[in-house]
């Protein structure tokens, strides 16, 4: 048993979670985040409760707006009665507790209202990594019954793909003054972002990523029935542009679903989610002493005493 002795059980947990309670709620998420033993029976008291939330991804480069861009939103969606969770997922750190801290200070002016829960999340050392966990906490956080879910991840390496794929929609942020139009062809962001917004409009030079942008955009293969990303101006710092975002990722969601995109992402994001897990027990399987180990026949692929097809044989018939 991973909970604190005297604390409630895991389905009393669930059940305060599906009632909205925030304590709650950041229990399982920490259950999530630290990769308990649980996490079997925590996901299969959930599954039947998922599967309403909208996943809203958000990534870009560090600095680049998306935590203000994230409380913007929040608002905007708040008057619009919809209940709302963040949850900002920390790929490169195995503690949660820097970013956290940076983001309670900037979303403190929803801090105390009950239909928004903020929280951040690292995701290093867990077992499958970023592909199982963000689903894992997306799926306690639908269960808990928020309409949208903010997934926010800082676009480094990966993670900003990994993240976009665990969304139902993705916001590329970018901004002037990054030299960002030439980084998000580098870093393949223009293939991922569904949207994209050139935050910080009231900087110089805004028009002329706007434009940079739009002109990849359209460069872009795609056939005539497909999603145009359309690409945005907003100045998150005073909500400007945060309602036409809104509407933007509703005209997008409503396309993803008639068309279909919507079920074969999700579907897609199961998939990896199964085999992520898969992968990580067959790892865990693997025997790393003995005279059939890993240790063993790496020591001998090294030494040119077998190939490392053999090697591989020799161990898959040892786990
Ligand atoms: N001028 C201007 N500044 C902005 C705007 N939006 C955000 N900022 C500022 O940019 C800085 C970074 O904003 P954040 O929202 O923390 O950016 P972030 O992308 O979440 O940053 P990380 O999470 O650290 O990657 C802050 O000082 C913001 O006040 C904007 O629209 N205009
Ligand atoms: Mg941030």
């Amino acid at each position: 048993m991973t909970q604190a002795a005297g604390g409630p059980g895991l389905a009393e947990l669930v059940e305060q979670a599906r009632a909205g309670r925030p304590r709650a709620i950041g229990r399982l998420v920490s259950l999530v985040e630290n990769h308990t033993r649980e996490l079997p029976q925590l996901m299969a008291l959930l599954a039947a409760d998922t599967g309403r939330a909208r996943v809203i991804g958000l990534t870009g480069a560090p600095g680049v707006g998306k935590s203000t861009t994230v409380t913007a939103l929040v608002t905007a969606l708040r008057a619009r009665d919809q209940r709302v969770a963040v949850l900002a997922v920390d790929p490169s750190s195995p503690f949660s507790g820097g970013a956290l801290l940076g983001d309670r200070v900037r979303m403190q002016e929803h801090a105390l209202d009950p239909g928004v829960f903020i929280r951040s999340m690292a995701t290093r050392g867990h077992l499958g990594g970023l592909a199982v966990a963000a689903p894992q906490a997306i799926r306690v956080l639908d269960a808990a019954g928020f309409d949208t879910v903010l997934v926010e991840t800082v676009g480094v390496g990966q993670s900003e793909v990994e993240v976009a794929e665990q969304a139902d929609a993705t916001v590329v942020l970018l901004a002037p003054g990054m030299g960002d139009g030439i980084q998000a062809a580098k870093a393949g962001v223009l293939e991922i972002g569904d949207l994209f917004v050139v935050n910080k409009a009231d900087r110089d030079g805004a028009h002329a990523v706007v434009r940079e942008l739009r002109t990849m955009v359209a460069l872009a293969q795609r056939a005539p029935e497909d999603w145009k990303p359309p690409v945005l101006s907003a100045s998150a710092v005073d909500g400007t542009g945060i309602d036409g975002l809104l509407t933007e990722v509703d005209r997008f969601v409503d396309h993803a679903t008639v068309s279909g995109l919507l079920s074969r992402r999700r579907r897609a994001r199961a998939r990896r989610e199964v085999e992520s897990l898969v992968l990580a027990r067959l790892r865990a399987a693997l025997p790393t002493r003995g005279r059939a180990g890993l240790d063993r026949l790496a020591d001998e692929v090294a030494g040119g005493r077998l190939d490392a097809y053999a090697a591989a044989d020799r161990l898959l018939d040892a786990s």
